[in-house]
């Protein structure tokens, strides 16, 4: 079996080439140009991994890709995915994370339409939900052009799976973490913070709203679930979620105990790390995932928290 992956330098990429590797595949990945190599998370497999330059902007760049690759399955985990950015460029992540999502797939309807495609959809989508818990039929309220940039490529892989039949399903995932996690995205901000403050590298963290709640799973879980939606006998949509809501607040609390420092002594609240518009609770019900794909979380939030810590420590000589 082959797979492409777009977006494997990320942290999702990596674990599920990991995951693809682990099960015999061969591994393609899709990268894009760069002036520095950004293969960090995929140092430890890059001998067992081709590799083809592509971008989501260039649609003849991706149906090259595919032609070279002639994959059997498609993941495309490729976004510009951090929610911030998408106000300060939300013109480049509806490129990316919206319009980048239908030049893959009229790629694969040119090359290789027997493929099976994965999109990697969001509970940013739900936005500002509108009912608890969420799941495959609550309604969408995206809060970020980030969350409605996610939201069109969720409905053009629905709409292309309708209207040419291709196998192509939407993994509706809620936040989801590990030491590979990207320094910019809370749970590692606060991971990493921690690490320093202990350390004696770092005084203080700074941060926006502690009340904010998420979802928060373990990625490596997450990429299971990618995997196991392709070996269905129909094509699909899930949602993936641990089912348990914890604020950041909480995150805090647990990593600092975690190194016996109290979270209060050291955290900054600081107004350029607000949003716009806050997506204040998500907490996901992945009942059809379990019953349909077996799958299950495995690793429990106060354990993944400690996790990230611990890596941390670890990788700055602690
Ligand atoms: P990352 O930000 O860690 O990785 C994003 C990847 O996309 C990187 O490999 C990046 O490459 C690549 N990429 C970005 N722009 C382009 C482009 N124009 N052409 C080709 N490649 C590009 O994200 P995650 O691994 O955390 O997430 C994977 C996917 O899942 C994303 O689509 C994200 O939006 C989505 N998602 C993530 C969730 C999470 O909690 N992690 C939850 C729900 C959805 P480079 O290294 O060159 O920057
Ligand atoms: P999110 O993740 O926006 O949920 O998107 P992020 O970790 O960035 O924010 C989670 C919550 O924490 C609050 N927060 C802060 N966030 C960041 N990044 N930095 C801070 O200093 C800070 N302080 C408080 C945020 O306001 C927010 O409420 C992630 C991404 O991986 C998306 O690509 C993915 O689709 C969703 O998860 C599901």
């Amino acid at each position: 079996m082959k797979a492409l992956i777009t977006g494997i330098t990320g942290q999702d990429g990596s674990y599920l080439a990991d995951l693809l590797l682990a099960k015999g595949y061969q591994v393609c990945g899709m990268v894009r140009r760069s002036s520095t190599e950004t293969f960090e998370r995929i140092g430890h497999i890059r001998d067992r991994l081709q590799l083809v330059q592509a971008d989501l902007l260039d649609p003849t760049s991706l149906v090259q890709a595919l032609r070279e690759v002639r994959p059997a399955e498609i993941y495309n985990l490729a976004a510009q995915s951090f929610v911030p950015t998408s106000w300060s460029q939300p013109v480049l992540t509806g490129e990316f994370t919206g319009l980048g999502v239908v030049r893959m797939l009229e790629a694969v309807r040119e090359v290789c339409p027997e493929a099976r495609f994965y999109q990697a959809s969001s509970s940013e989508m739900f936005g500002k939900v509108r009912e608890v818990p969420q799941n495959e039929l609550t309604a969408f309220h995206p809060r970020s052009p980030y969350a409605v940039a996610k939201t069109f490529g969720h409905y053009i892989t629905v709409n292309y799976r309708e209207s040419y039949g291709l196998f192509a399903v939407s993994g509706i995932l809620f936040n989801h973490e590990s030491p590979r996690r990207g320094r910019e995205f809370v749970t590692r901000k606060i991971s990493d913070g921690v690490a320093r403050i202990k350390l004696g590298l770092a005084r203080e963290l700074r941060l926006g709203t502690l009340d904010a709640q998420r979802d928060w799973g373990y990625a490596g879980d997450y990429v299971r679930a990618m995997w196991s939606m392709l070996q269905q006998a129909t094509p699909e949509d899930f949602v993936i979620a641990t089912g348990q809501t914890h604020s950041v607040r909480q995150f805090l609390e647990i990593a600092f105990d975690h190194v016996q420092l109290h979270w209060q002594d050291y955290v900054v609240q600081d107004p350029r790390f607000l949003r716009p518009a806050e997506v204040d609770q998500l907490v996901g019900d992945a009942t059809k995932a379990r019953e349909k794909l077996g799958w299950k979380p495995t690793v429990p939030f106060e354990e993944l928290v400690r996790m990230m810590v611990d890596a941390d420590l670890e990788l700055l000589g602690g």
